[in-house]
């Protein structure tokens, strides 16, 4: 461990430049991976999946067995097993932290639980100026688990990159607001439109917690960040600028030293915005083919995505030929990194992720 630890201070901040002092290179700087995120050439496209630590393989239920999801988040030994289980199956070009967005909302003492096959339930959600004084501020002390799975997972590591995650203000809000998952967000707009003094100070609270959160991963060694803020497609572009562009904006200029992924589900219409607020990577879901994501976000991006992630239950040949039709589409973005459009479905067969693995670095 101790040996994994003074890894983890050498890397951490990896990224910045080539050596992160005279003598001691930063194993992860010259991935695939992070290349293709700072829009550099690599010897391959890199790929990793959304969701790749979690449900679809057999040895994440195995461990899982008997702990429930929130308890698994916060011992240091479990994260650590779980986020390397695919990079070892898969061979994936990245690792990303297992955790969940709700986990930094549980470590300020937000009552919440993730029930199995829902998701995140809040005991008491969230609808009145009152509900800001739940919402501390996030320090290292909240997270101490998460400083010690990061730091001892780039220990383990080593040349292959740790995504650290967090999910975004409008996001959160979302859970927070409904209560749980949901299909329309009809609550979380009601407050945005008919209560924008509370929105904004909701979002700036969340803006808060997320920032400290993602830079708790980057100080331990994670060395690019995504912020996800998978139900932003709710909202028109006009709205999003208006109601959450300026607080995800301050949530990634607080992470500029490592490279920063910003994805959302159905954002087709937004994906130039969430570009503009400050992503380094803009993650598109499968509804736009990434010749088009590029025209609608200008240059200077990477590109992640963007296979639909039911696909994997297609015949071999189809897989083939979709793989090939996005690996072509990428080709129109300054970098890319190839992915799923959304996260791993749970009755995925691990094999056709690891044959995906194969045809992306073949780049048939
Ligand atoms: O491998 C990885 O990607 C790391 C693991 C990971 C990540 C990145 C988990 C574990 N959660 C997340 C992020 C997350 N959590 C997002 C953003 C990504 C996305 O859009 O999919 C969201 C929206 C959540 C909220 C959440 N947590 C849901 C979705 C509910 C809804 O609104 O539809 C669910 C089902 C969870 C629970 C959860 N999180 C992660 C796992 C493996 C699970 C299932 C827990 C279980 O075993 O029952």
């Amino acid at each position: 461990m101790a040996l994994q630890l003074a890894r983890g201070a050498v890397t951490a901040h990896g990224t910045i430049g080539p050596m992160s002092d005279e003598s001691s290179p930063r194993p992860a700087y010259d991935s695939a991976f992070l290349r293709a995120c700072r829009r550099e050439p690599v010897p391959h496209t890199p790929v990793w999946f959304m969701r790749q630590a979690g449900r679809a393989l057999p040895e994440y239920r195995k461990l899982r067995e008997g702990t429930a999801m929130l308890d698994s988040c916060m011992r240091p030994d479990m994260v650590t097993e779980i986020t390397l289980q695919p990079v070892r199956r898969l061979g994936v070009d990245a690792a990303i932290f297992f955790s969940d967005i709700v986990v930094p909302l549980k470590a300020i003492g937000v009552d919440l639980d993730i029930v199995p096959g829902v998701g995140p339930v809040v005991a008491e959600p969230f609808r009145t100026a009152r509900d800001l004084d739940r919402l501390p501020v996030l320090t290292p002390e909240h997270v101490p688990y998460i400083t010690e799975a990061v730091r001892a997972l780039v220990g383990e590591l080593g040349a292959t990159p740790l995504i650290g995650f967090a999910g975004a203000p409008f996001t959160l809000a979302s859970y927070l607001v409904e209560g749980g998952p949901s299909r329309n967000h009809a609550r979380t707009k009601a407050l945005m439109y008919g209560e924008p003094e509370l929105w904004s100070q909701l979002l700036d609270r969340l803006a808060d917690i997320t920032l400290a959160f993602l830079r708790v991963q980057i100080d331990a060694g994670a060395s690019a960040v995504q912020l996800f803020d998978s139900w932003v497609g709710a909202l028109p572009a006009q709205d999003y600028r208006a109601f959450v562009q300026p607080h995800s904006a301050r949530v990634l200029a607080g992470v500029g030293d490592v490279p920063r992924i910003h994805f959302g589900v159905g954002t087709g219409e937004l994906l130039h915005d969430m570009g503009a607020a400050g992503a380094d990577v803009v993650g598109v879901d499968w509804r736009v083919p990434l010749d088009e994501a590029v025209r609608r976000i200008g240059p200077g991006k990477a590109l992640q995505g963007n296979l639909d992630p039911t696909l994997v239950f297609a015949p071999d040949d189809v897989v083939r030929r979709k793989v090939h039709e996005v690996l072509v589409a990428g080709k129109a973005a300054e970098g890319h990194v190839f992915n799923l459009g959304h996260g791993v479905l749970p009755e995925t067969d691990p094999d056709v992720l690891a044959r995906i693995v194969d045809l992306v670095h073949a780049g048939v």
